[in-house]
């Protein structure tokens, strides 16, 4: 249900969860427009990601359940894992920085691949229309 080419349409309070997160401003302003672009591929518990945009390109392999390291554009490590609850894809995801909690979530709504984001109290979304 997943697969396919997402290309981001528009954000919710996606600047307000950067900053929570100690994006500065002025990558905050170029983050806001980066046309992230994600491949997905999925192959029973294996998920291969083609991440691009302005900022870079990049292959994510995860199986479900199973940890991995992923380094945000800014270079702030992650890790965390995927799972698969009903049709929702819920990821739980740890700074390495400072042990802090971001929670993730996709799932398609009306053919739109939406996810959602919350850090430290704040939610934000990514809309995301397939190519
Ligand atoms: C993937 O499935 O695409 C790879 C793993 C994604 C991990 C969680 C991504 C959180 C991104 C937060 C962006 C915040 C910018 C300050």
């Amino acid at each position: 249900a997943f697969d396919g080419t997402w290309k981001v349409d528009h954000n919710d309070n996606y600047e307000k969860f950067m900053e929570t997160m100690g994006v500065n401003a002025v990558k905050r302003k170029l983050a806001a427009h980066d046309n992230l672009k994600i491949t997905i591929k999925q192959n029973g518990n294996q998920f291969n990601i083609t991440e691009s945009s302005t900022f870079r390109s990049i292959v994510i392999n995860f199986t479900l359940g199973v940890q991995f390291e992923y380094s945000l554009a800014d270079g702030t490590e992650l890790e965390g894992t995927w799972n698969l609850e009903k049709d929702k894809m819920v990821g739980v995801f740890t700074r390495k920085d400072n042990g802090k909690v971001l929670n993730t979530t996709r799932e398609i709504v009306g053919g739109e691949l939406i996810q959602s984001y919350s850090y430290e109290g704040t939610n934000a979304k990514r809309v995301f229309k397939k190519e």
